[in-house]
């Protein structure tokens, strides 16, 4: 060898050593990688899965036992052997007390995992190290071996273990906007992953993968079609294509929903009406029901989207939602439920948007059958990047109230954006309704502890597609994991959540979790600034939301447009929701609307939500109103330089192909957080007519030049 190659072969190694070696991926694994643990890490783990007792089987004990085997396989190298439980030490004992006699022997203290969760402890049987995965229903041992398995993953101890997890809310789910032709009403991921033409005979692959992913969350549910509806869907050929995937799901716990459009007797029940009061229209739904539970035994439920952007509903007919939601829910009976959404606004109703919702549903609260949930999105316009938690949570004590949060990012950059969503979940989750108190929080009314509900649902509009990543980009595939999470524990901190989600994802080297765990915890932040800052907010542009488009007008209707929501002027800018305006701080607690009124109270982050001010008012920080708004514009673009830095200097933690992309999707981040900036500092300045402050630049093009752009093809429409 000559001394040159030497030379370089050892610097090779050198390199080698000190610089994490990582493997071309597509992210298609998602956080289940369960690639090698390094062989550094690998003492504490020496005795870990040895064996794996057998069990009594179930389709969902298999899938335990398989993933368990995959699992160690991968983490720890070659796949454990059969064995007796007790025979050696690291032996894993996983079941339930019906299907392992090992497991009923020990008489755990099973009550408190309770239908779907589990116990892991570490006991000793026969003398021998065993760790035992147990849970009263095959599903909850399922979901304790994900957990064990993440263990390992994240390189924590399994030696000790004393782990108890029930889930906070019974139905975990996905609400798919999925349309039948395989578009999907935002989405930014590709396809849809149901492929309705070539079902039920052909399933693909994918089906399971995508269960398995959802079941190592916790996710129980999905709702597989668009909540704007086809009738189609609730057609036979449609239900054995649904019920294809039902059984593709059960055995990972999922159940299958379908979103139900109102008209259906009409469309194909071959009726004049669908008035829910109207006897045949009962029938026609009771024996679409019997039909559904024929080919679906579990069949989940109905999620109604009804007068509601021109969506059909009961009030066509002069009925209510209550007469609509009930008389669905009687067709189910205890089948199921019924999941109506409670996003509504009237093309006749000419009160603020913010207030419909409530409005609408607080005087029906206690007139819901009991397996009715009402579906409430975070805020009461929809999903902005900021919005004060919405007035109905806390307010209808006596009805199940779920949480709908978007996972797909409609108003947050699609999937070029990095933004992780965890602490725009928690912002509402933490909030504090008031209602009974100090620590009425609305984590506390979804998981029903609140106002003691049994019937409890958290769901998530998915940001699942065909794309090989899942999600569009490989950090969005973090909001579906932290959605899943806070499903199980709404109570949980997203912050240790995307630790987790980062190191299961690309590396547990603290020179990479640390840093990128700031970098997603400031993410969201930084959109706001760049997009909506201090409480502004619906400035997309009309239709797709992609871009600035604060000067949008007309239109078919005003609540369509950003002029509605900003309210900008020659004396100032926001929409004014206190009691001298349109009052709709009135429909939260009367301390919380105090507050939100009052402007020595409210955040300035929800400054121009709740109050219409003159471009001079000084805000907290001391500057004035013009002031504030441009360098928090500013901010944000500088936040996301920021996270390019970062990431770029994470490049020796992450295979190269996920590293690129994750890097020109931040270069594209950076160019639109810059053209938001500019764009609408170049409109809000014809109100304002102040000048930049000092050091600001002005924007490169002309008002005339942004509000030219047009984007037929952006994606999602
Ligand atoms: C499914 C917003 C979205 C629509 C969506 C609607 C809803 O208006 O832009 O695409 O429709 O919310 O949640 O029903």
């Amino acid at each position: 060898m000559r001394l040159p190659t030497l030379f370089g072969a050892l610097g090779l190694l050198i390199s080698l050593a000190v610089a994490p070696v990582a493997r071309a991926e597509d992210g298609y694994d998602l956080w289940l990688r369960y690639r090698p643990v390094e062989a550094a890490a690998r003492a504490p783990y020496a005795a870990a899965g040895a064996a794996i007792a057998p069990t009594a089987q179930t389709p969902t004990l298999s899938l335990a036992r398989a993933e368990l085997e995959r699992g160690l396989a991968g983490l720890l190298g070659a796949a454990p052997a059969s064995a007796e439980a007790g025979g050696r030490d690291g032996v894993v004992l996983i079941g339930t007390p019906e299907t392992s006699p090992a497991i009923a022997r020990l008489g755990l203290p099973l009550k408190a995992a309770g239908d779907e969760g589990y116990l892991i402890r570490t006991v000793r049987i026969d003398g021998k190290a065993t760790t035992v995965i147990a849970a009263n229903r095959d599903i909850g041992v399922l979901y304790g071996v994900f957990r064990y398995l993440s263990l390992i993953q994240t390189r924590q101890p399994v030696d000790n273990l004393a782990i108890t997890s029930a889930p906070k809310v019974q139905l975990r789910m996905l609400n798919h906007w999925d349309n039948l032709d395989r578009t999907v009403e935002r989405g930014y991921a590709g396809q849809s992953i149901w492929d309705w033409w070539k079902l039920p005979d052909h399933k693909d692959a994918r089906y399971a993968d995508y269960a398995r992913a959802n079941a190592s969350l916790g996710i129980n549910g999905t709702v597989l079609n668009n909540v704007n509806s086809k009738s189609l869907s609730l057609t036979a050929p449609y239900l054995a294509k649904a019920g294809a995937l039902a059984d593709v799901f059960r055995p990972y716990g999922i159940r299958v929903y379908l979103s139900a459009r109102f008209s259906s007797p009409i469309e194909i029940g071959g009726l004049k009406t669908a008035d829910p009061r109207d006897p045949a229209v009962k029938a026609f739904w009771k024996a679409k029901a019997d039909e559904i539970y024929k080919v679906i035994p579990d069949f989940g439920g109905f999620l109604v989207k009804a007068n509601s952007e021109g969506q059909p509903g009961p009030q066509d007919y002069g009925a209510t939602h209550a007469d609509g939601a009930n008389m669905l829910a009687d067709a189910i009976g205890s089948r199921g439920v019924v999941i109506w959404r409670a996003f509504v606004y009237s093309h006749e109703q000419p009160d603020d948007r913010a207030k419909q919702g409530f409005s609408e549903f607080k005087p029906f609260d206690g007139q819901f059958r009991d397996n009715v949930v009402i579906q409430v999105k975070n805020g009461a316009i929809d999903f902005q990047p900021r919005e004060p938690f919405h007035p109905l949570f806390g307010a209808m004590p006596k009805s199940n109230l779920g949480m709908e949060f978007q996972i797909t990012k409609e108003y947050l950059g699609f999937a070029t954006h990095l933004a992780y969503l965890g602490p725009m979940y928690e912002e509402t989750l933490r909030a504090d309704t008031l209602v009974k108190g100090k620590g009425s929080t609305v984590a506390r009314v979804i998981d029903g502890s609140l106002h003691d509900r049994k019937l409890t649902v958290m769901a998530g509009v998915a940001n699942i597609g065909t794309d090989r990543s899942w999600s569009g980009s490989h950090f969005d595939q973090a909001n579906w994991y932290v959605f899943g999470r806070l499903a199980w524990d709404p109570q949980a901190s997203t912050r240790d959540i995307a630790a987790d989600w980062a190191r299961l994802t690309f590396s547990n080297d603290p020179r990479f979790v640390t840093p990128v765990v700031d970098m997603m915890m400031g993410s969201r932040e930084a959109v706001v600034d760049y997009m909506t800052p201090l409480g502004l907010h619906h400035l997309m542009g009309r239709s797709h939301h992609y871009g600035p488009g604060p000067w949008v007008a007309g239109g078919e209707r005003a609540d369509w447009t950003s002029v509605y929501y900003h309210r900008a002027d020659a004396g100032g800018i926001g929409f004014d929701r206190t009691p001298k305006g349109s009052n709709a701080t009135s429909q939260y607690a009367p301390a919380v609307a105090a507050c939100y009124a009052d402007l020595k109270c409210v955040d300035d982050k929800d400054l121009l939500w709740f109050h219409h001010l003159s471009w001079d008012y000084r805000l907290k920080s001391g500057q004035t109103l013009w002031d504030g708004l441009v360098t928090r514009y500013s901010r944000g673009v500088a936040g996301v330089d920021a996270m390019g830095r970062t990431w770029a200097d994470l490049a020796p933690y992450v295979d190269a192909e996920r590293h690129a992309q994750v890097g020109d999707f931040l270069k594209i981040q950076r160019q639109e957080a810059q053209w938001w900036r500019d764009a609408s500092v170049a409109y809000f300045q014809t109100f304002s007519k102040r000048p930049l402050p000092a050091g600001e630049a002005p924007p490169p093009l002309s008002l005339e030049q942004y509000e030219a752009m047009s984007f037929p093809y952006a994606p999602g429409i």
